[in-house]
């Protein structure tokens, strides 16, 4: 079973999205703590299979982080399935895992999957718009989704979500002042050592994502710089 309790830092690869092997190889060969397999548009099920395939040669673990039912690939070492804490869209929270376990349930393997409570907070995302992500006024109430999700829920992983846009710390630290039990991770817009080692003294995982493709050096350099 995978423990993801110790991972400080994890890439997330976009199976819509190309990479050289290269540049694969260096970043699954990173020492990074983990891949994440998720995107938000064009994640098909040959195109996720793909990838996991590629990823696979590598030691390195791999997770599928599942954003839609048609592109559930066995093979990954764990599944993490959000459930958007502040979707707008009702849809967005539990009509796609009901209708996913319709399908699937004879096939799944529980020790694999773990929910996790996601907080959009970048409006601008992809993501929020899929889902019309409410907006967050304020760090009080970005704690309190932290404890729905925590204390009520017992959600195994509460993730802060600002893809596409560096987070605001204050933001960050209340959600991890909220989760008291579960791990948070961070992730969105980190391009620099430094903002990875500011979102990792707070978070207990840090997830870098279109750096990878924008500018992979620097994507590397992060690992480093948390988990030197
Ligand atoms: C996206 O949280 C991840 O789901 C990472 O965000 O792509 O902005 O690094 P970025």
């Amino acid at each position: 079973m995978i423990d993801y309790s110790g991972w400080r830092h994890a890439f997330k690869l976009d199976p819509d999205k190309q990479i050289e092997e290269e540049w694969l190889e260096r970043i699954c060969e990173s020492g990074t703590d983990a891949i994440i397999v998720g995107g938000t548009l064009g994640v098909t099920y040959d195109n996720t299979l793909a990838l996991m395939a590629r990823i696979r040669r590598f030691a390195v673990p791999a997770v599928l982080e599942v954003s839609t039912l048609e592109a559930i690939v066995p093979g990954f070492d764990a599944y993490f399935i959000p459930l958007v804490l502040n979707a707008g869209d009702p849809d967005w929270i539990l009509q796609p895992h009901v209708a996913g376990l319709r399908r699937f349930a004879a096939y799944i393997h529980w020790e694999q999957i773990f929910a996790e409570g996601y907080l959009i907070l970048n409006p601008d995302s992809a993501a929020a718009r899929l889902t019309a992500a409410r907006p967050v006024a304020d760090a009080e109430e970005a704690r309190a989704y932290a404890r729905v999700a925590s204390k009520l829920c017992r959600l195994p992983i509460f993730y802060v979500e600002y893809s596409g846009r560096y987070g605001d710390p204050q933001m960050v630290a209340a959600c991890k002042a909220g989760v008291e039990e579960g791990r948070l991770f961070y992730g969105g817009g980190i391009t620099t050592p430094e903002q990875a080692r500011e979102m990792a003294a707070i978070a207990d995982t840090i997830v870098v994502g279109n750096l990878v493709y924008e500018d992979p050096e620097a994507a590397l350099a992060t690992v480093a710089a948390v988990k030197g």
